[in-house]
């Protein structure tokens, strides 16, 4: 019976002994070895130590032999536990009182430098893990604080059945998934945003794990044309730009649309704003305003995935985007509340809180129709009206707590209150007295 760790070495040159290391012990002759545990028995008490589901980890393999901790020597079953590429275990279980004695992880998460190229050409730096088969992958658990971000990719094994595994490498400076190296760099600029500006730490604020899948499709062999929040994690598809410049490319290249998605998941975490009609349509106006702000050199969406000169939706001026949208409240367009009917319009009537944004921040001084007071008190202001509102509000709410957010960081005489009536104003939205 092996006794696992206790060893001596000795190094000899010539006929002379030069060092010993290690200890000599006592022999541990007294130890009973009959007791035994089956297997079952092992994964039970692993799956009770580990706390975890019996679904979600394998033993990969077992045996019988004597550890020493806590200066002694017991007699266990060393079980070897698979979680993932990034955690393993080894328990040592005595099977005399049926319990894990000593746990030792087998993998050291070890954070790699990394890099690579995005699907914009970029040469990016990133973290990724090295794996238990040695391969490298994009887990990186130095952000959220206290979680990690995970980037899969979506995969079809021979029968035609989805898989989802890291995006992977066998060099950690070559040989990535342009995808998924763009969904890297896109999810730390979006997590420093929220965290540096807005002292959010993850969508949820709880420092959630931020999680994308790149290349996505819903049926094998068939692009996908579209990004999606799921509740709790990313996706992009693989697109469908064609050679006559329409539809996208490669969804997860453009930091605007990653913006936009992950904002879907802060306002599900505040607001909650209730996905159809005129609260639909302020969800994805202020995913819109997370995805200006956060790719802040231009007022448009979607112009990285799209043939030159197009782009998605445009904040500053609605009736230019690939479907127009009205900039104004009696432009307001009445849909059914059905999925054919966009929920009651809400991608088109985002348009017009989309304007009211672009106004505050410069567009009533540009256009000489009032005060504009620049993007960084912009933001700072939506981002406080944000959490304050609820699943049922309207633009008159929404624009009525900017107001309050405007008054109570920046003062009732302030020119940040007067610019965002005015810029409510300008969408035919008047504030009332608060
Ligand atoms: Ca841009
Ligand atoms: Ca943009
Ligand atoms: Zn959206």
């Amino acid at each position: 019976m092996p006794v696992w760790g206790e060893q001596i070495v000795v190094s000899v040159f010539g006929s002379e002994v030069r060092s010993i290391t290690g200890a000599l012990r006592e022999s541990p002759l007294n130890i009973d070895t009959n007791a035994s545990l089956e297997k079952a028995e092992l994964l039970q008490i692993s799956e009770e130590h580990l706390k975890r589901n019996r679904d979600s980890f394998q033993i990969t393999s077992h045996e019988r032999g004597i550890i020493r901790y806590a200066k002694r020597f017991s007699y266990t079953y060393k079980v070897k536990i698979y979680v993932s590429p990034s955690e393993g275990w080894e328990l040592y279980i005595s099977p005399i009182g049926k319990r894990v004695v000593l746990k030792v992880p087998t993998i050291f998460t070890q954070l790699t430098s990394s890099s690579g190229t995005d699907l914009l050409g970029s040469q990016v730096s990133f973290n990724s893990t090295k794996g238990s088969d040695g391969n490298f992958i994009m887990l990186d658990d130095s952000f959220p604080n206290s979680s990690q971000t995970q980037i899969a990719e979506n995969i079809f094994d021979e029968d035609g059945e989805r898989l989802y595994g890291y995006v992977s490498s066998s060099d950690p400076n070559s040989g990535w998934n342009a995808a998924g190296v763009s969904a890297m760099k896109n999810t730390r600029i979006i997590y420093d945003y929220f965290l540096n500006k807005h002292n959010r730490n993850s969508f949820d604020d709880k420092g959630s794990p931020l999680v994308s899948i790149v290349d996505y499709q819903s049926t094998e062999g068939e692009c996908f044309n579209n990004a999606f929040w799921n509740g709790s994690q990313m996706t992009y598809g693989d697109g469908c730009l064609t050679t006559r410049g329409t539809g996208f490319g490669n969804l997860a290249a453009s930091l605007d649309v990653a913006a936009h998605e992950v904002a879907h998941g802060v306002v599900q975490f505040s607001a909650n704003l209730r996905y159809e009609n005129q609260s639909g349509a302020l969800n994805e106006s202020f995913a819109d305003i997370f995805g200006v702000s956060i790719d802040a050199e231009d007022w448009v969406l979607g112009e990285d995935i799209m043939a030159s000169g197009r782009f998605l939706r445009s904040i500053s001026n609605p009736a230019s985007g690939r479907r127009p949208q009205p900039a104004h409240l009696d432009d307001f367009v009445f849909l059914p509340n059905t999925k054919e009917g966009d929920w009651g319009g809400v991608h088109i009537n985002s348009g017009i809180q989309n304007r009211a944004f672009y106004l505050l921040v410069e567009g009533n001084e540009k256009e000489g129709k009032g005060l504009s007071i620049g993007r960084t008190d912009a933001e700072t202001i939506i981002y406080a009206a944000l959490l304050k509102l609820t699943p049922n509000s309207e633009y008159a709410d929404s624009a009525n707590q900017w107001a309050t957010e405007a008054e109570l960081i920046f003062g009732a005489n302030s020119r940040q209150v007067t610019a965002v009536e005015q810029a409510w104003a300008n969408v035919g939205i008047e504030i009332s007295e608060r």
